[in-house]
C-alpha cells in the first residue's frame, strides 16, 4: 500500500508507535520554533529540565506577539528570551524582523523535515511540505532537550483541487471554502493532504495561507506536495540547496476525498464569531465597515502585500474606515519599500505597523465599540481584538481592499480589473535581524537576564485515586483558549506571571470564575464539544491548574489543549454518552473514585452527589500520559526519565 506524503515524513521520523490511526506515536523533531507570548514559559520550562544545549537541527526564537512595550514587562521578556538563545544554541529573531510563521517559511523552512513550534499556526510550514505542528511549550521545551514529539497517528484527508481561481478570488478564499464544508471540528484527528493539478496555479506563498488555516479546522496540520513551485520559492530565497521534491504515492489511500473546483469559487468572509461562519461577499454586500486589518501569518506576504498596494495604488481609503497594514517581516516590508508599493499604500491613506501580530492578538488597533472590523487573519473569536462588542469578519486581502475603499462589504470584483502582479526572481535577503547562538565556549560564562515579572511555575499534583470537588464552570460548546486564558494588550505581558494572568481566567465566559474556583480549593470544569480550540498557549492549562482545577469533562476536546490538560497533570475525561452533559450543572458536587485503575480500562464513575445522577466517563490515555498525570506533569515526568 502506497503511503501519503504526510505518512512518508512520519515514516522517517517515527521513534515508536504504530502507524495506524489513533495509536500514539514518537516523532523525532528537526525543527522547533517558539513565539515570545508562549516562549518565556516555554524556555523556563526547558531551563528546569536542565539540559546545556539544544539537540534539534535547527531552534529559533522569534519575538512577534508582545512587541507593544507599554511597560517593561515585554522588553524583559525580550532579553530574557534572548540571552537564553545565546547560551542554550537557538537562534533569535529580533523584534521588528517578522511573524514567526512568515519568517520560518522565508529563511528556515526545509521541505520533509518535522517542526513544532509553541503556536498553533506553525502548520503554515506545511506550505513548504514540512511536516508542521503546533504544540505547547512543555512539548517544544521537551523537542528542544532532543526528547520526541507525541501525537495521535491521524487520519488522512486529501483535498483535490481542479481548475484556476478567478481573479479576485484567492487563497484565502480556498481556506474559507474548506472551513464552510468542514467546520472548526471537521479537521479534528486529520491531517489534510492538499493535491490535485489545482496546485500548480498556487505559489507557496499562497499554500502557506491555506495550511496556516488548516489550524481552524482542529486539524493535526496539513501540507502540500514540494514540488518545482516549492523549488522556485526556495531559490528566490538563496535556498535552492535545501529543496527535496516530495508527493504521495499514486496508491496512497486516504480515509475521505474533497474536491474542490478553483474556477467556481467566489470571494468568502467569515462572519462573528467563528472561522467556520462562512458565507458569499456578495451575501453581506453593503454592510458598513468601520475598520480593515491586513497581515498576520495568514495573508503578509510579498505576494499579498503587492496585491494591495496594486488595488490601492491612485485611490484613497473612505475618511471613516481605518486601514492598518501590517507586513509579514522585514524582508517583505524592505522590498515593499525598494520597489515603490510602499508609497502606495500611504498614500491610500493606510496606517503601516511593525511586521508583527499586533491586531490579530488584539495588541493594539482595537476596533471602535460595536464595530465591524474586516481582517485578514485566521480568528475572529469574540473579545479577540480587544473589543468585547466588536464584529470581527475573516476575508482575502482582496475583500479588505474593497471594504476599506468602498466603506462597506464590497465583492472585490467590482474594483475593476485586477492588476498583473510581478513576483520579483529573487527576494533580498537580510539575515541581520537574526542572531546566532554563542559557541559551547562562549556560552558557559553566559549569563540569563531574568526581569520582576517572571514569577514561578504553578505547583503541579499528582493525580490522586479519588476527586471529589465542585463543578465550579459549566460553558458550550467550541470553547476557544481565548475564552479560557485571553490574551491582548494589557493581558499578553503577564505571559511568564501566571498570578497575575490567573484574574482573568475564563473572563469572557463568566467574570466571577477566578474568585469562586480559588475559594473552591480544587475544582471541575465542565465544557461541550471541541472544547479548548484556538491558540496553542499552555497557559490555558497552567492557569486553570494554579486556580484549583484538577479536572475537566467535556463531550470532546481540541488537539493540543487536551495535550496540555495532560503535561500540566489536569486530567481530561469525556462523557460516554453526550447527552450527559445535561446531567450536570454549575455548582454541583462531582466525585470520581478509583481514578488510577480507570485510567488503566479506559472508563470511570462520575457520581453527581447533587442530583444523585451516576455518569459513565471515558478516557484513552497512553502509559505514557498515565505516567504524566502520576507524576504531576510533563516537567516532573521528563525530570524523572533525565
Ligand atoms: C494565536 O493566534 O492565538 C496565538 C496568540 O498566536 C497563539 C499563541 C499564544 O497564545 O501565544 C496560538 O495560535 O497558538
Ligand atoms: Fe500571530 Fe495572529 Fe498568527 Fe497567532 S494567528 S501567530 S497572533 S499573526
Amino acid at each position: 500500500m502506497g503511503l501519503t506524503i504526510a505518512q512518508k515524513i512520519i515514516k522517517a521520523h517515527l521513534i515508536s508507535g504504530e502507524m495506524t490511526v489513533g495509536s500514539e506515536v514518537a516523532l523525532r523533531i528537526d525543527q522547533t520554533l517558539t513565539q515570545d507570548a508562549t516562549g518565556t514559559m516555554a524556555y523556563l520550562e526547558f531551563e528546569a529540565m536542565g539540559i546545556d544545549r539544544v539537540r534539534t537541527e535547527r531552534s529559533v526564537a522569534y519575538i512577534d506577539h508582545n512587541t507593544l512595550q507599554s511597560g517593561f514587562e515585554n522588553a524583559d521578556d525580550h532579553r530574557f528570551i534572548q540571552s537564553i538563545a545565546k547560551k542554550h544554541g537557538i537562534y533569535f529573531s529580533r523584534p521588528g524582523n517578522g511573524i514567526c510563521h512568515q519568517v520560518h517559511l522565508e529563511r528556515f523552512g526545509i521541505p520533509g523535515k518535522t517542526l513544532i513550534g509553541s503556536d498553533s499556526h506553525t502548520p503554515t510550514g506545511g506550505g513548504i511540505g514540512m511536516l508542521a505542528f503546533g504544540a505547547g511549550g512543555l512539548d517544544v521545551a521537551v523537542a528542544m532537550g532532543g526528547g520526541a514529539y507525541y501525537i495521535t497517528m491521524p487520519k488522512m484527508i486529501k483535498v483535490n483541487l481542479t481548475g484556476k481561481l478567478r481573479p479576485f478570488v484567492t487563497a484565502k478564499d480556498v481556506s474559507l471554502e474548506i472551513l464552510r464544508i468542514l467546520s472548526v471540528k471537521g479537521g479534528v484527528g486529520s491531517i489534510i493532504e492538499w493535491g490535485g493539478e489545482g496546485i500548480q496555479t498556487l505559489s507557496v506563498p499562497e499554500r502557506a495561507t491555506i495550511t496556516n488555516m488548516g489550524t481552524e479546522l482542529g486539524a493535526t496540520t496539513s501540507i502540500f506536495p514540494s514540488d518545482e513551485i516549492t523549488r522556485e520559492f526556495l531559490r528566490a530565497e538563496g535556498r535552492e540547496a535545501d529543496f527535496v521534491a516530495l508527493a504521495s504515492d499514486p496508491d496512497a489511500v486516504y480515509d475521505r476525498v474533497i474536491d474542490i473546483d478553483l474556477s467556481e469559487l467566489k470571494p468568502l468572509i467569515a462572519c462573528p464569531h467563528s472561522p467556520d461562519n462562512v458565507v458569499t461577499v456578495e451575501s453581506l454586500k453593503g454592510t458598513k465597515v468601520d475598520q480593515v486589518c491586513i497581515g498576520s501569518c495568514t495573508n503578509s506576504s510579498l505576494l499579498d502585500m503587492l496585491k494591495v498596494a496594486a488595488l490601492l495604488k491612485g485611490r484613497t481609503i473612505k475618511p471613516d474606515v481605518s486601514l492598518s497594514i501590517s507586513p509579514g517581516s522585514k524582508q517583505v516590508l524592505s522590498m515593499l519599500a525598494d520597489c515603490g508599493a510602499l508609497s502606495d499604500i500611504l498614500a491610500s491613506g493606510a496606517r503601516v505597523l511593525e511586521c508583527a501580530c499586533g491586531p490579530c492578538i488584539g495588541m493594539g488597533f482595537s476596533p471602535n465599540s460595536a464595530g465591524v472590523s474586516l481582517r485578514t487573519f485566521n480568528r475572529n473569536f469574540e473579545g479577540r481584538s480587544g473589543t468585547a462588542d466588536a464584529k470581527v469578519y475573516l476575508v482575502s486581502p482582496e475583500t479588505a481592499v474593497a471594504a476599506a475603499l468602498t466603506g462597506e462589504i464590497t465583492d472585490p470584483i467590482l474594483l475593476g480589473e485586477m492588476p498583473e502582479i510581478q513576483m520579483p526572481e529573487a527576494f533580498k535577503i537580510d539575515d541581520s535581524a537574526v542572531i546566532a547562538p554563542a559557541s559551547v565556549e562562549e556560552a558557559k560564562s553566559l549569563e540569563i537576564l531574568r526581569g520582576p515579572n517572571i514569577k514561578k511555575f504553578p505547583d503541579c499534583h499528582p493525580q490522586a485515586d479519588s476527586i471529589r470537588a465542585e463543578l465550579v464552570l459549566k460553558v458550550g460548546d467550541n470553547i476557544t483558549t481565548d475564552h479560557i486564558m485571553p490574551a491582548g494588550a494589557k493581558i499578553l505581558p503577564y505571559r511568564s506571571n501566571i498570578p497575575f494572568l490567573s484574574q482573568y481566567c475564563f473572563g469572557v465566559c463568566d467574570k466571577t470564575f477566578p474568585e469562586r474556583a480559588k475559594a473552591a480549593g480544587q475544582s471541575i470544569v465542565v465544557g461541550g464539544s471541541n472544547y479548548g480550540q484556538g491558540s496553542s498557549r499552555e497557559h490555558a492549562a497552567l492557569v486553570p491548574l494554579y486556580l484549583g482545577v484538577r479536572v475537566v469533562i467535556s463531550k470532546s476536546f481540541a488537539r493540543i489543549h487536551v495535550a496540555n490538560l495532560i503535561n500540566a497533570g489536569i486530567m481530561p475525561l469525556t462523557f460516554a454518552n453526550p447527552d450527559d452533559y445535561d446531567k450536570v450543572s454549575q455548582g454541583d458536587t462531582l466525585s470520581i473514585a478509583g481514578i488510577w485503575a480507570g485510567m488503566d480500562s479506559g472508563s470511570m464513575t462520575l457520581v453527581n452527589e447533587t442530583n444523585g445522577e451516576r455518569i459513565n466517563l471515558v478516557c484513552n490515555f497512553t502509559d505514557r500520559q498515565k505516567a504524566i498525570l502520576k507524576a504531576g506533569s510533563l516537567l516532573d515526568y521528563t525530570r524523572e526519565q533525565i
